[in-house]
Formats: C-alpha cells, sequence, structure tokens
C-alpha cells in the first residue's frame, strides 16, 4: 500500500520487496532436460571443442533463425571480436555510442577506432543521418545495434554501406528471436553477433554466435574460435579460443523449447506495466512494434526532462524498494574511458545520445516477474512522482 511519500522506503518505510527484483533475471527452460543432458555429457567425456550439443545447438539456431551458418562461441563480446577480424575491419568503424561498452570494446581490442555516431532519439538506433556524417577515407564498416531488440535501420545503413563501400555488420545481442520487416534478424548485413548472457532473452549461461549466410565468412570464423586449427597439427591462420562449451550448449538446447513461452510472460509484463503507468504523468514506455516478432526482453521508461521527479532520483526510490531498475546505457560509450579522453572523441558531443542517455530506466521483467509484482513497481513510479518527498 504505497499511496503517499511516507510510504516509500526511500523516506524510511520497510521496502516493498524483501528480495531484490533484477533486469535480467534468467529465463530457465526445463530442468530435468536440462539434467538429462548433464548427465549424457558425464557419460560422453566430450565437454568442448565443437562437440556434438555444440553442433546440434547451431543447427536449431540457424533453422530458427533462418540462415545458413550459426558459429557458436563463448560470449558475445568474443563473437563480434572475430566476426569484426573475419570480416577484416580496420582503420576506423562507426558505431552507436548508446549501446553496451562491448559493442565498442570489440574493436578498440583490436586497435580499432570505433567512431561514434548519434542515434535517433525516438527509436534509440544508429541515425543512418549521423552515420553519414561520421565517414572519413579511414572508415571500412559500420556496426549497426538491434538495440532492446527492436531493429535497427537496416535498409539505410544497407544504403550507406553500398555507396561508400564499407562493411556492415549488426551487433542482435539484444534481438534474438525478433525481426525486422517481418524477417527474422540474423541474415542482415554480412553477418549479425548474438549474445546469450545469462541476462538475456535467450541464455546458455554464457555463449554468443555470429550467424551468417556467407560460406567463406562463416568457414574463416570457425577457424579463428579454434586457434587457425584446420587439422589435428595444422594451424593456418592465427585465431584465438571462442569456443563454445558443451553444457553452454545442453542450456541453450533446453531453452528453444520455452522461447515462445518467455515472448509470451515478458509481453504480459510489458503490457500490465503499459496499463499501469500509461496514467502517470511524465514517464513514457518504449513502444514494441506489434507487426514485428519481439522478444519483449526489455521494459524501457523515459523520463521526461519536465517530469515532477529527475530520473536519477526516481531510480534511487525503486532501488530503495529492492527494485535493481538499470540506467542503461548511461552515460554513452563516448563518456567512458578510454573514449572519453582519446581522439576523436575528446569533447564529443552526441545530443540524442546524451538526452536518451539521461532519461532511461530499465524495469524488470521476465519469468519471475508477475502481474502484483509489475502492479507495485508501477506504484512505487507513481508515488514518487506525484508524492515527492
Ligand atoms: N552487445 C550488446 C548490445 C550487449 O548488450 C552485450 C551484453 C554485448 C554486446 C556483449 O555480450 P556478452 O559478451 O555479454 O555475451 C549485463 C550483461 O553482463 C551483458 O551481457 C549485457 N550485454 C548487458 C546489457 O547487461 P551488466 O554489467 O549490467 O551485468 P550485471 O552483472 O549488473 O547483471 C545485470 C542484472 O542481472 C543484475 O541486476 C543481476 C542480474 N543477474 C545477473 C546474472 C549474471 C541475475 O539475476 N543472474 C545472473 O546470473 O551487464
Amino acid at each position: 500500500n504505497i499511496r503517499t511519500a511516507a510510504d516509500l522506503a526511500v523516506n524510511g518505510a520497510t521496502p516493498a520487496f524483501e528480495q531484490m527484483l533484477h533486469v535480467g533475471r534468467p529465463n530457465m527452460g526445463d530442468r530435468e532436460a536440462f539434467m538429462q543432458y548433464a548427465a549424457d555429457i558425464f557419460d560422453r567425456r566430450w565437454l568442448s571443442n565443437n562437440g556434438p550439443l555444440v553442433q546440434e545447438f547451431e543447427a536449431e539456431v540457424a533453422q530458427h533463425l533462418g540462415v545458413k551458418h550459426c558459429v557458436a562461441m563463448c560470449n558475445g563480446t568474443i563473437a563480434l571480436e572475430i566476426a569484426i577480424r573475419a570480416l577484416g575491419l580496420e582503420g576506423e568503424v562507426i558505431v552507436p555510442s548508446y549501446t553496451f561498452v562491448a559493442t565498442a570494446h570489440a574493436l578498440q581490442w583490436q586497435s580499432i577506432t570505433p567512431v561514434f555516431a548519434d542515434v535517433d532519439p525516438a527509436t534509440h538506433a544508429l541515425s543512418p543521418a549521423a552515420v553519414r556524417r561520421m565517414i572519413t577515407p579511414r572508415t571500412s564498416g559500420i556496426i549497426g545495434v538491434h538495440l532492446w531488440g527492436r531493429g535497427a535501420p537496416v535498409a539505410e545503413l544497407q544504403d550507406i554501406a553500398d555507396e561508400h563501400g564499407l562493411k556492415l555488420m549488426f551487433d542482435a545481442a539484444h534481438a534474438f528471436s525478433c525481426t525486422y520487416q517481418g524477417r527474422m534478424i540474423g541474415s542482415f548485413g554480412a553477418c549479425e553477433v548474438l549474445s546469450f548472457h545469462a541476462t538475456k532473452f535467450f541464455n546458455t549461461f554464457e555463449g554468443g554466435a555470429v550467424v551468417t549466410n556467407d560460406d567463406t565468412l562463416a568457414e574463416a570464423m570457425r577457424l579463428m574460435r579454434n586457434f587457425g586449427f584446420v587439422d589435428l597439427d595444422k594451424v593456418i591462420h592465427p585465431g584465438t579460443n571462442g569456443k563454445m562449451i558443451e553444457i553452454a550448449a545442453a542450456m541453450g538446447l533446453v531453452n528453444l523449447r520455452s522461447l515462445d513461452a518467455v515472448i509470451a510472460a515478458n509481453r504480459r509484463n510489458y503490457l500490465a506495466y503499459r496499463e499501469a503507468l500509461s496514467d502517470v504523468k511524465g514517464v513514457r514506455l518504449l513502444a514494441y512494434d506489434e507487426t514485428e516478432r519481439n522478444n519483449y526482453q526489455y521494459v524501457v521508461l523515459e523520463v521526461d526532462d519536465a517530469c515532477a521527479v529527475g530520473r536519477d532520483a526516481l531510480v534511487a526510490a525503486l532501488r530503495a524498494e529492492n527494485v535493481m531498475a538499470r540506467r542503461y546505457f548511461w552515460p554513452g560509450c563516448h563518456n567512458l574511458e578510454p573514449y572519453r579522453s582519446l581522439f576523436p572523441h575528446a569533447g564529443l558531443v552526441l545530443p540524442a545520445t546524451d538526452a536518451v542517455a539521461r532519461s532511461v530506466i530499465v524495469l524488470p521483467t521476465g519469468q519471475t516477474m508477475d502481474a502484483d509484482m509489475i502492479a507495485t513497481v508501477a506504484q512505487i513510479i507513481r508515488t514518487a512522482i506525484n508524492a515527492p518527498a
């Protein structure tokens, strides 16, 4: 019963939730099915290095996404690094600043300069016009990000890449099992990178993959994820250890069976939040396009500058109630080190990125949230805004 400022934990009341509510609480499939896979792995004594479950997992993912190749990896960041290298990116690559820092780090880690372009404030996705402004003679590629599982402006970015002879790939870490203009995300650009981290819509504990229709690129990535081995004692290329392990693939195979159930739970949560917050002035939920298939993994609340309570005060009020709301992806990569101090980013101003990063709160969703919990979270937000201390 949170009605007045005095009922809020931030003002000394008992927190609404005893247990913390997390953004990114893992969605888990059938426990028994997983235990069976684990027992089989024990008996088989095949734990890693392109094992049978990894191969089965790759085939199922490729089929689900309607793409020719899935190259499974140990996590999304290594998958990004390997994709970037296999594509031959160099010099400068244009990326959004409003993304998880891994998108930028995967380039910087390989001595390629991520060049940050601004986003469209309405969609939070890379702005094609901003991308054009950042092209220089050193630009070799563009990495679009399907942020929050909503498709980046794929067609416009492909046009820019074609006009300027640039490579285009996508960070699809958020967009597993989502569509762009009715087609499954996974086969756009030269390749697309997935993350199966614990906090993602679909997880393999840790994991990732690159998906592509390009045979040569897939072959190069398979080499690179396994030290460049082509035979038992023959190495033909520099490589790293990007392999997915069998127990991760087992989790993936189990979780693949509950994709639709998780989507249904996430969508129900998203609609419950939307309904409960519809009359609260100063905040709005970022809408999903219902004509697309969405995974609804991110409930993204935008706080207006004119809201009676600032974004950070609202986050503090939620945290006091044990609602671990997140300020993703504040303050934008261009404001994080090393980028903020380095040429060409020192002093870079990206107005839309700054405005979006200043306004967003990501709220808990997933299998573990129910209607009562969502009603309470919404009531905390309503009270914090309407009855500030
Ligand atoms: N590109 C994009 C656009 C990405 O968003 C990401 C990852 C990547 C690339 C790279 O993919 P990976 O290399 O990660 O596969 C989390 C995740 O660690 C990260 O995977 C994800 N993006 C990012 C958006 O979120 P943090 O720093 O927020 O994680 P952390 O530890 O604060 O956890 C988030 C919340 O989830 C916490 O409240 C705790 C809860 N949680 C977490 C784990 C791991 C659980 O309840 N159970 C768990 O097992 O980055």
